[in-house]
Protein backbone atom coordinates (compact mmCIF):
# COMPACT_ATOMS: atom_id res chain seq x y z
CA UNK A 1 0.00 0.00 0.00
CA UNK A 2 3.37 2.07 0.23
CA UNK A 3 2.62 3.41 -3.55
CA UNK A 4 -0.98 4.88 -2.55
CA UNK A 5 1.01 7.38 -1.03
CA UNK A 6 2.68 8.33 -4.72
CA UNK A 7 -0.15 9.74 -6.13
CA UNK A 8 -2.06 11.64 -2.70
CA UNK A 9 1.36 12.96 -1.17
CA UNK A 10 2.08 14.85 -4.59
CA UNK A 11 2.87 18.39 -3.96
CA UNK A 12 0.78 20.27 -5.83
CA UNK A 13 0.30 23.55 -5.02
CA UNK A 14 2.09 25.98 -7.55
CA UNK A 15 4.64 26.65 -5.00
CA UNK A 16 8.37 27.85 -4.89
CA UNK A 17 8.94 25.52 -2.31
CA UNK A 18 8.29 21.85 -3.83
CA UNK A 19 11.21 19.85 -3.40
CA UNK A 20 11.42 16.69 -5.45
CA UNK A 21 11.94 13.62 -4.25
CA UNK A 22 13.81 10.66 -6.09
CA UNK A 23 15.42 10.70 -9.47
CA UNK A 24 15.77 13.72 -11.03
CA UNK A 25 17.45 13.15 -14.17
CA UNK A 26 14.81 12.57 -16.65
CA UNK A 27 13.61 9.20 -16.88
CA UNK A 28 11.43 7.61 -19.57
CA UNK A 29 9.26 4.86 -18.62
CA UNK A 30 9.66 3.43 -21.99
CA UNK A 31 13.28 2.66 -21.48
CA UNK A 32 12.12 0.88 -18.52
CA UNK A 33 10.74 -2.03 -20.55
CA UNK A 34 13.57 -2.70 -22.59
CA UNK A 35 17.31 -2.93 -20.65
CA UNK A 36 17.83 -6.26 -21.80
CA UNK A 37 17.20 -5.38 -25.56
CA UNK A 38 14.11 -4.12 -27.48
CA UNK A 39 11.82 -5.83 -29.82
CA UNK A 40 11.75 -9.17 -29.29
CA UNK A 41 13.17 -9.33 -25.54
CA UNK A 42 11.70 -10.93 -22.57
CA UNK A 43 11.76 -9.00 -19.66
CA UNK A 44 11.16 -10.92 -16.80
CA UNK A 45 9.87 -7.71 -14.19
CA UNK A 46 9.73 -9.52 -10.97
CA UNK A 47 8.76 -7.70 -8.10
CA UNK A 48 11.78 -6.58 -6.69
CA UNK A 49 12.26 -4.99 -10.25
CA UNK A 50 8.63 -3.58 -10.23
CA UNK A 51 8.86 -1.93 -6.89
CA UNK A 52 12.51 0.10 -8.42
CA UNK A 53 10.00 0.41 -11.90
CA UNK A 54 7.68 2.13 -9.17
CA UNK A 55 10.69 3.90 -7.40
CA UNK A 56 11.95 5.40 -10.39
CA UNK A 57 8.04 6.54 -12.10
CA UNK A 58 7.19 7.83 -9.04
CA UNK A 59 10.40 10.47 -9.23
CA UNK A 60 9.52 10.82 -13.15
CA UNK A 61 5.82 11.93 -11.94
CA UNK A 62 7.12 14.18 -9.83
CA UNK A 63 9.40 15.59 -11.52
CA UNK A 64 6.72 16.10 -14.25
CA UNK A 65 3.87 17.08 -11.65
CA UNK A 66 6.68 19.76 -10.78
CA UNK A 67 6.76 21.39 -13.67
CA UNK A 68 3.17 21.32 -14.18
CA UNK A 69 1.63 24.44 -12.74
CA UNK A 70 2.87 27.05 -13.96
CA UNK A 71 1.61 26.44 -17.91
CA UNK A 72 -1.39 25.49 -15.90
CA UNK A 73 -1.69 29.08 -14.14
CA UNK A 74 -1.25 30.96 -17.34
CA UNK A 75 -4.19 28.78 -19.23
CA UNK A 76 -5.97 29.19 -15.77
CA UNK A 77 -5.30 32.94 -16.22
CA UNK A 78 -6.57 33.16 -19.56
CA UNK A 79 -9.83 31.08 -18.83
CA UNK A 80 -9.21 30.04 -22.43
CA UNK A 81 -10.72 27.56 -24.05
CA UNK A 82 -8.34 26.84 -27.27
CA UNK A 83 -11.72 25.70 -29.02
CA UNK A 84 -14.86 25.10 -29.59
CA UNK A 85 -17.22 22.63 -28.06
CA UNK A 86 -19.97 20.67 -29.66
CA UNK A 87 -23.43 21.18 -28.79
CA UNK A 88 -24.25 19.30 -25.53
CA UNK A 89 -21.31 19.45 -23.65
CA UNK A 90 -19.87 21.69 -21.03
CA UNK A 91 -18.05 24.58 -21.41
CA UNK A 92 -14.71 24.03 -19.52
CA UNK A 93 -10.84 25.04 -18.85
CA UNK A 94 -8.34 22.43 -20.16
CA UNK A 95 -5.70 22.23 -17.71
CA UNK A 96 -3.82 19.96 -19.58
CA UNK A 97 -0.23 21.28 -20.48
CA UNK A 98 2.53 20.15 -18.73
CA UNK A 99 5.51 20.85 -21.19
CA UNK A 100 4.93 24.76 -20.77
CA UNK A 101 2.83 24.92 -24.02
CA UNK A 102 5.48 26.59 -26.01
CA UNK A 103 3.69 25.08 -29.43
CA UNK A 104 6.70 23.40 -30.18
CA UNK A 105 6.07 20.55 -28.42
CA UNK A 106 2.35 20.47 -28.40
CA UNK A 107 2.60 20.49 -24.80
CA UNK A 108 -0.83 22.43 -24.33
CA UNK A 109 -2.50 20.03 -26.80
CA UNK A 110 -1.15 16.45 -24.59
CA UNK A 111 -2.61 15.55 -21.37
CA UNK A 112 -2.56 11.96 -18.96
CA UNK A 113 1.44 12.78 -18.78
CA UNK A 114 0.83 13.96 -14.93
CA UNK A 115 -0.53 12.38 -11.64
CA UNK A 116 -1.24 15.99 -10.55
CA UNK A 117 -2.30 19.03 -12.33
CA UNK A 118 -3.81 22.48 -11.31
CA UNK A 119 -4.03 21.16 -7.43
CA UNK A 120 -5.97 17.94 -8.42
CA UNK A 121 -4.21 14.72 -7.75
CA UNK A 122 -5.19 11.19 -8.76
CA UNK A 123 -4.62 8.85 -5.75
CA UNK A 124 -5.09 4.62 -7.27
CA UNK A 125 -5.47 2.63 -3.65
CA UNK A 126 -3.56 -0.02 -5.43
CA UNK A 127 -1.08 0.34 -8.41
CA UNK A 128 0.06 -3.60 -8.74
CA UNK A 129 -2.56 -5.59 -9.99
CA UNK A 130 -2.26 -9.11 -10.54
CA UNK A 131 -2.12 -10.65 -14.28
CA UNK A 132 -5.23 -12.19 -15.73
CA UNK A 133 -8.05 -11.46 -12.42
CA UNK A 134 -10.77 -9.34 -12.31
CA UNK A 135 -9.53 -6.90 -9.32
CA UNK A 136 -11.93 -3.78 -8.40
CA UNK A 137 -9.89 -0.87 -9.37
CA UNK A 138 -10.36 2.12 -6.79
CA UNK A 139 -9.32 5.58 -6.96
CA UNK A 140 -9.99 9.30 -5.65
CA UNK A 141 -9.02 12.78 -7.16
CA UNK A 142 -8.05 14.55 -4.53
CA UNK A 143 -8.21 18.36 -4.29
CA UNK A 144 -4.49 20.55 -2.89
CA UNK A 145 -6.34 19.78 0.41
CA UNK A 146 -6.30 15.83 0.12
CA UNK A 147 -10.20 16.13 -0.10
CA UNK A 148 -12.01 13.77 -2.62
CA UNK A 149 -13.07 15.87 -5.06
CA UNK A 150 -17.28 14.71 -5.12
CA UNK A 151 -18.34 17.40 -7.89
CA UNK A 152 -18.03 16.56 -11.66
CA UNK A 153 -20.14 17.18 -14.71
CA UNK A 154 -21.24 14.62 -16.62
CA UNK A 155 -19.14 15.32 -20.29
CA UNK A 156 -19.81 12.78 -23.26
CA UNK A 157 -22.48 11.13 -21.07
CA UNK A 158 -20.46 10.32 -18.12
CA UNK A 159 -19.07 11.65 -15.27
CA UNK A 160 -15.67 9.98 -15.11
CA UNK A 161 -13.95 7.99 -18.32
CA UNK A 162 -11.42 5.72 -17.27
CA UNK A 163 -8.79 4.90 -20.28
CA UNK A 164 -6.22 1.86 -19.93
CA UNK A 165 -3.50 0.53 -22.48
CA UNK A 166 -0.30 -1.18 -21.70
CA UNK A 167 2.74 1.22 -22.31
CA UNK A 168 3.31 -0.65 -25.90
CA UNK A 169 -0.40 0.83 -26.55
CA UNK A 170 -2.12 -2.75 -26.70
CA UNK A 171 -5.00 -3.72 -24.39
CA UNK A 172 -6.76 -0.43 -24.76
CA UNK A 173 -10.26 -0.35 -22.63
CA UNK A 174 -12.55 1.91 -22.05
CA UNK A 175 -14.28 1.89 -19.08
CA UNK A 176 -16.69 3.92 -16.88
CA UNK A 177 -16.05 3.72 -12.61
CA UNK A 178 -19.05 4.89 -10.54
CA UNK A 179 -18.13 7.11 -7.62
CA UNK A 180 -19.22 6.26 -3.91
CA UNK A 181 -20.25 9.12 -1.71
CA UNK A 182 -17.26 10.08 -0.52
CA UNK A 183 -15.57 10.30 -3.77
CA UNK A 184 -14.17 7.03 -4.34
CA UNK A 185 -14.87 5.52 -7.96
CA UNK A 186 -14.14 2.14 -8.72
CA UNK A 187 -14.74 -0.43 -11.72
CA UNK A 188 -13.83 -3.81 -12.49
CA UNK A 189 -10.71 -4.26 -14.02
CA UNK A 190 -8.75 -7.41 -15.59
CA UNK A 191 -5.28 -6.91 -17.75
CA UNK A 192 -4.82 -9.79 -19.48
CA UNK A 193 -0.98 -9.51 -19.59
CA UNK A 194 2.12 -8.22 -17.61
CA UNK A 195 4.20 -5.40 -18.20
CA UNK A 196 3.33 -1.47 -17.14
CA UNK A 197 -0.03 -0.03 -18.22
CA UNK A 198 -0.98 3.58 -18.27
CA UNK A 199 -3.94 4.42 -16.35
CA UNK A 200 -5.85 7.62 -17.50
CA UNK A 201 -8.73 9.37 -15.71
CA UNK A 202 -10.38 11.67 -18.05
CA UNK A 203 -12.78 14.31 -16.88
CA UNK A 204 -14.26 17.49 -15.65
CA UNK A 205 -14.56 18.59 -12.24
CA UNK A 206 -16.28 22.39 -10.45
CA UNK A 207 -13.44 23.74 -8.65
CA UNK A 208 -14.04 25.84 -5.58
CA UNK A 209 -15.07 28.47 -7.39
CA UNK A 210 -17.68 26.08 -9.48
CA UNK A 211 -15.96 26.95 -12.48
CA UNK A 212 -15.75 23.16 -14.77
CA UNK A 213 -12.18 22.28 -15.10
CA UNK A 214 -11.48 19.52 -17.61
CA UNK A 215 -7.97 17.44 -16.59
CA UNK A 216 -6.72 14.15 -17.95
CA UNK A 217 -4.39 12.46 -15.21
CA UNK A 218 -2.54 9.38 -15.64
CA UNK A 219 -0.53 7.10 -13.36
CA UNK A 220 1.10 3.60 -14.45
CA UNK A 221 0.14 0.47 -13.22
CA UNK A 222 2.47 -2.67 -12.49
CA UNK A 223 1.68 -5.84 -13.67
CA UNK A 224 4.44 -8.27 -12.76
CA UNK A 225 5.13 -11.40 -14.85
CA UNK A 226 6.61 -12.07 -18.26
CA UNK A 227 6.83 -8.95 -20.48
CA UNK A 228 6.14 -9.59 -24.25
CA UNK A 229 6.24 -6.01 -25.74
CA UNK A 230 4.53 -5.98 -29.25
CA UNK A 231 5.38 -3.39 -31.91
CA UNK A 232 3.60 -0.70 -32.96
CA UNK A 233 1.55 -1.76 -36.33
CA UNK A 234 2.44 0.30 -39.58
CA UNK A 235 0.32 3.13 -40.14
CA UNK A 236 -2.77 1.95 -42.19
CA UNK A 237 -6.22 3.62 -42.95
CA UNK A 238 -8.25 0.15 -42.68
CA UNK A 239 -8.60 -1.42 -39.60
CA UNK A 240 -11.03 -5.14 -38.82
CA UNK A 241 -12.63 -5.45 -35.47
CA UNK A 242 -14.75 -8.18 -34.94
CA UNK A 243 -16.68 -8.83 -38.44
CA UNK A 244 -16.14 -5.22 -39.41
CA UNK A 245 -13.60 -3.14 -41.31
CA UNK A 246 -13.54 0.63 -40.25
CA UNK A 247 -11.91 2.65 -42.80
CA UNK A 248 -10.76 6.13 -41.69
CA UNK A 249 -10.03 8.99 -44.46
CA UNK A 250 -8.65 12.16 -43.43
CA UNK A 251 -5.21 13.37 -43.07
CA UNK A 252 -3.93 14.06 -39.85
CA UNK A 253 -1.48 16.91 -39.46
CA UNK A 254 0.76 18.55 -36.69
CA UNK A 255 -0.27 21.83 -35.30
CA UNK A 256 -3.68 21.31 -37.10
CA UNK A 257 -6.97 20.85 -36.10
CA UNK A 258 -7.83 18.33 -39.20
CA UNK A 259 -11.63 16.14 -39.21
CA UNK A 260 -10.85 12.58 -39.74
CA UNK A 261 -14.13 10.52 -40.46
CA UNK A 262 -14.10 6.70 -39.90
CA UNK A 263 -16.86 4.39 -42.04
CA UNK A 264 -17.80 1.63 -40.39
CA UNK A 265 -18.88 -1.71 -42.83
CA UNK A 266 -19.85 -5.14 -42.79
CA UNK A 267 -19.64 -7.48 -45.44
CA UNK A 268 -19.71 -4.75 -47.65
CA UNK A 269 -23.00 -2.99 -46.02
CA UNK A 270 -22.85 0.07 -43.51
CA UNK A 271 -24.63 -1.57 -40.32
CA UNK A 272 -26.95 1.21 -37.81
CA UNK A 273 -24.74 2.73 -35.85
CA UNK A 274 -25.85 3.87 -32.47
CA UNK A 275 -25.45 6.79 -30.40
CA UNK A 276 -22.12 6.29 -27.89
CA UNK A 277 -21.25 8.57 -25.25
CA UNK A 278 -22.97 11.21 -27.06
CA UNK A 279 -21.93 10.60 -30.53
CA UNK A 280 -21.68 8.13 -32.83
CA UNK A 281 -18.44 7.05 -31.67
CA UNK A 282 -15.50 7.84 -29.48
CA UNK A 283 -11.65 8.78 -30.20
CA UNK A 284 -9.17 8.53 -28.15
CA UNK A 285 -5.45 9.13 -29.32
CA UNK A 286 -2.61 8.08 -27.78
CA UNK A 287 0.86 9.58 -28.83
CA UNK A 288 3.87 6.43 -29.24
CA UNK A 289 6.61 7.24 -27.11
CA UNK A 290 5.10 8.94 -23.97
CA UNK A 291 1.61 7.95 -24.48
CA UNK A 292 0.49 11.58 -24.52
CA UNK A 293 -3.31 11.81 -24.49
CA UNK A 294 -4.56 14.05 -27.19
CA UNK A 295 -8.13 15.70 -26.60
CA UNK A 296 -10.46 14.94 -29.48
CA UNK A 297 -14.04 16.13 -30.14
CA UNK A 298 -16.47 14.63 -31.97
CA UNK A 299 -18.99 15.90 -34.21
CA UNK A 300 -22.50 14.78 -32.80
CA UNK A 301 -24.06 13.71 -35.90
CA UNK A 302 -22.86 11.11 -38.68
CA UNK A 303 -21.41 12.96 -41.63
CA UNK A 304 -22.14 10.90 -45.04
CA UNK A 305 -22.86 8.03 -42.79
CA UNK A 306 -19.05 8.26 -41.11
CA UNK A 307 -18.25 9.30 -37.62
CA UNK A 308 -16.14 12.54 -37.72
CA UNK A 309 -13.83 14.14 -34.86
CA UNK A 310 -11.32 16.92 -35.30
CA UNK A 311 -7.87 15.82 -34.09
CA UNK A 312 -4.78 17.99 -33.39
CA UNK A 313 -1.64 16.07 -33.77
CA UNK A 314 0.49 18.45 -31.48
CA UNK A 315 3.91 16.77 -32.72
CA UNK A 316 4.99 14.47 -35.71
CA UNK A 317 5.58 10.79 -34.97
CA UNK A 318 3.03 8.01 -34.41
CA UNK A 319 0.10 7.94 -32.56
CA UNK A 320 -2.18 4.97 -32.09
CA UNK A 321 -6.40 5.98 -32.11
CA UNK A 322 -8.50 3.76 -30.42
CA UNK A 323 -12.51 4.22 -31.97
CA UNK A 324 -15.29 2.78 -30.07
CA UNK A 325 -18.82 2.14 -32.03
CA UNK A 326 -21.44 1.10 -31.34
CA UNK A 327 -24.05 -1.48 -33.28
CA UNK A 328 -26.52 -3.89 -31.57
CA UNK A 329 -25.76 -2.98 -28.27
CA UNK A 330 -22.52 -4.09 -28.50
CA UNK A 331 -19.12 -1.66 -28.07
CA UNK A 332 -16.66 -2.41 -30.42
CA UNK A 333 -13.41 -0.97 -30.76
CA UNK A 334 -11.30 -0.27 -33.67
CA UNK A 335 -6.98 0.41 -33.22
CA UNK A 336 -5.48 2.47 -36.13
CA UNK A 337 -1.72 3.65 -35.98
CA UNK A 338 -1.26 7.38 -37.75
CA UNK A 339 2.12 8.29 -38.51
CA UNK A 340 2.05 12.34 -38.53
CA UNK A 341 4.70 14.21 -40.68
CU1 LIG B 1 -15.78 7.13 -21.56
Amino acid sequence: MGETATGAGDPTEPAETVEPTGPTEPVEPTDLAGPAGPGTSTVRLATGVAAVVLAMLAGFALGRAVTAPTSIGTQYAAGAADHTHPPGTTPHVHGAGTDGGDGGDGGDQVSGLSVSVGGYTLAPVQRQLPVGDQVDLRFQIVDADQRPVTAFDVVHDKPMHLIIARRDLTGYQHLHPTMAPDGTWSVPVRLAAAGIWRLYTDFTLRDSGGTPVALTLGVDLVVAGEYLPTDLPTAADTAEVDDFTVRMRGVAQRGVVTPLLFEVSRAGRAPTLEPYLGAYGHLVALRDGDLGYLHVHPEAELVDGAVKFWLTAPSSGDYRLFLDFQVAGEVHTAEFTVTVD
